[in-house]
């Protein structure tokens, strides 16, 4: 890895680095460097909303732990021996493969570890869903560092995108010793290099601690992580092979089936663009690339010795050197890897042209998601994103021509102060993308360190700000939103010039979803693909197994491709559902889909003549928007 530095250390600095060194030595004779570190990497799935059949139904995301890999990978250059302890996989395998009797047991596979490995330094990645780690009970990530520094055996250290907000908070409930900020190679080696008594070179920013009860931050230079190391050895602890069948990387995944082994690689760190609403920037700073070599050789020892059928891409902006990703790509073409890819992080739209797209398709790509945002003009001014309507609807049109690629497009509503009038131009615009889906999410500020003054003060009342997930029917163990009695209405009498309540938000969110993914979905359309949308629904609802809708309109595509008995199994699901739920009998009333309930179509025929009648119903109501 080469290191490239900005800033110069000032004078005044000099006291901060003092009282961090003063900390650390303490630490470092307190729990003496045994040359070992493991790794741990917590689940991502969320334990307050946990729903075992969908764990079950192996629809909760089992991502390798990269990052964990990129730190192991440069400890391994220093001689360090690095255990990765995933407990995100092993829950998950747990579970998937017993009955266990508490499933969210996370102590048992530590106490397991921990009683067979002296260690001295243990790293623990938030991998959660959801990030406003103290307001939720039986969060993992504070379980995890709790449990550590409770042992009072180790050095326990932070890091990732939300120790990283939530640094201060850490510090000051005493969960960990050290937490390394943003990307976290060249602090990692610092502070082991440290330990080791090794020549570490000038200090850097970005090390925060707390010494007799004062927080502080290291400063220094600002590192840059240029990263050339090879991932290969770094996967000798990773079963990859068995991800897949304890979870899933996306919807993509599962689309080329959930047999096939998969796994994720990165070309580029960091994005072009600076989204307002986005921490990618400001976490990971500048675009940087590896090297395609690299890239291609860990691609190939995957496919080759580890059986991966499947790759997604961790990057925020794959594109971001046209000439290195045709070369990638072009690579890939030429090796025959027998690969597919998707890009569900999400590609930036307006980068998009004809030979990028031809490569992409020939070297395995299925599909990936687009961030649109917004469909209002000065929204997308305000947002700074690289896009405007115009340069949206010419990718639209481009992404027309290659129909067996999936594309999502993502959409946001709610951002500050955005009118309701702003939100429906989003809604509009989602019809006239006409993509083969449209992800919405609502805004939400992830925290930041700075929020910490009303830390204290907020987490005795409870009122600690509220972030959950960016798609409000994962808040729930049953997936449903806004499920009281009443608090469905109609958005579209919302007064365009005001700013939508959380619970409109969620009542948008939830009609823009029908409306756009159900009800004016191409693939229902004559001309569309009924296929594609039966798997890409029959993926959702291995996550959503309750939601009545989608078992409707699977009915309904099933009848369009003529799959006869297929269809009535889900119309029955969807009835069974419906006698059980007052909740989707509500919504199903809400959308006049009870009528088709009671009328079911019987063939393609009539399928068809009911999604139309269902559309021209629903078409004047958004013709007046
Ligand atoms: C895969 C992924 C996920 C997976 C989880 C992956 C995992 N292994 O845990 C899932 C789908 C569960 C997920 C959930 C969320 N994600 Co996410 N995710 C990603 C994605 C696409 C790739 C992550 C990755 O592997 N990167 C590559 C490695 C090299 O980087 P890294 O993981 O960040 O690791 C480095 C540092 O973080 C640090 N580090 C990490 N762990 C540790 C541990 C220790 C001890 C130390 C010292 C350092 C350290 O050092 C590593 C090497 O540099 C990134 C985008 C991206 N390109 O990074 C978004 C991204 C990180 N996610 C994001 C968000 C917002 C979330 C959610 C908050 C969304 C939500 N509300 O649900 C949650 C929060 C989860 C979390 N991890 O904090 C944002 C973060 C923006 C920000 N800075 O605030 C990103 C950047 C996407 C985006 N474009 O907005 N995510
Ligand atoms: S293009 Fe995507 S990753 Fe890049 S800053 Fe904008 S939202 Fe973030």
């Amino acid at each position: 890895m080469s290191v490239s530095l900005a800033n110069k250390v000032s004078v005044s600095s000099k006291i901060a680095n003092q009282r961090f060194f003063e900390y650390l030595n303490r630490i470092k004779a307190e729990f003496p460097f045994d040359n070992r570190v493991t790794l741990i990497h917590c689940p991502t799935f969320n334990f307050d909303s946990f729903n075992v059949e969908v764990a079950k139904n192996r629809a909760y995301y089992a991502y390798p732990p990269t990052g964990l890999q990129c730190l192991k990978a440069v400890l391994l250059d220093l001689g360090i021996q690095v255990d990765i302890l995933d407990l995100n996989f092993l829950l998950l395998e747990r579970i998937c493969q017993g009955e266990p009797v508490d499933p969210l047991d996370l102590r048992s596979i530590l106490d397991e570890y921990f009683d067979s490995h002296m260690v001295s330094v243990v790293g623990v990645s938030a991998g959660v869903i959801v990030s406003n780690i103290f307001g939720v009970a039986n969060h993992p990530f504070p379980q995890t560092l709790s449990y550590l520094m409770e042992k009072k055996d180790c050095m326990v250290l932070a890091g990732g995108v939300i120790a990283n907000n939530e640094w201060k908070n850490l510090l000051k409930s005493n969960l960990t010793h050290l937490v390394l900020g943003e990307e976290a190679e060249n602090k990692l080696t610092y502070v082991l290099k440290y330990l080791m008594g090794k020549e570490t070179g000038s200090p850097m920013q970005g090390i925060f601690f707390k010494c007799d009860g004062e927080i502080g931050e290291t400063s220094g230079e600002k590192d840059i992580v240029i990263f050339q190391e090879d991932l290969i050895p770094a996967y000798d602890q990773i079963k990859i092979e068995s991800y897949n069948q304890v979870g899933c990387l996306s919807p993509f995944s599962r689309m080329v089936g959930p047999e096939q082994v998969y796994a994720t690689v990165q070309l580029v760190r960091g994005c072009r663009a600076q989204c307002t609403f986005c921490g990618v920037t400001p976490f990971m700073g500048s675009v940087r690339q590896y090297p395609v070599d690299n890239v291609i050789r860990e691609i190939v020892y995957l496919v080759r010795e580890r059986g991966v059928k499947h790759i997604e891409w961790l990057d925020d902006d794959l594109l971001a050197d046209r000439e290195a990703a045709i070369e990638l790509f072009r690579k890939m073409i030429d090796l025959d890897l027998g690969l597919t890819w998707a890009a569900n992080n999400g590609l930036i739209a307006s980068f998009l042209d004809q030979e990028l797209l031809k490569h992409m398709v020939d070297s395995g790509c299925v599909g990936f998601r687009v961030g649109i945002e917004s469909g209002n003009d000065t929204i997308l001014k305000k947002i700074k994103k690289p896009a405007s309507k115009q340069s949206l609807r010419q990718a639209s049109k481009l992404l027309a021509q290659s129909p067996e690629l999936f594309v999502v497009g993502c959409y946001i509503i709610g951002f500050e102060n955005e009118t309701v009038g702003q939100i429906f131009d989003t809604f509009k615009f989602s019809l006239e993308m006409n993509l083969s889906w449209a992800g919405f999410s609502e805004c939400q500020e992830v925290r930041d360190a700075s929020v910490d003054e009303e830390f204290e003060a907020d987490h005795q009342e409870g009122s600690y700000k509220r972030v959950t997930d960016f798609v409000p029917s994962k808040e729930t163990a049953d997936r449903t939103i806004n499920a009281r009695d009443g608090e469905q209405g109609s958005i579209f009498i919302l007064p365009k010039d005001s700013v939508p309540s959380s619970e409109n938000l969620h009542e948008m969110w939830y009609t823009f979803n029908l409306l756009t993914n159900y009800v004016f979905n191409k693939n229902l359309l004559p001309g569309g693909s009924p296929e594609r949308f039966i798997r890409w629904v029959t993926i959702l609802q291995l996550s959503y197994p309750e939601n009545a809708v989608m078992r409707l309109f699977h009915c309904l595509a099933l009848r369009l491709s003529c799959q006869d008995e297929k269809a009535v199994a889900q119309y029955s699901r969807a009835r069974e559902i419906l006698q059980q739920s007052d909740y989707w009998t509500r919504r199903f009333k809400q959308f006049f889909l009870d009528e088709i309930m009671e009328n079911p179509p019987k063939n393609k025929l009539e399928a068809q003549q009911t999604i139309k009648q269902m559309r021209d119903r629903f078409w004047g109501v958004v013709e007046k928007l």
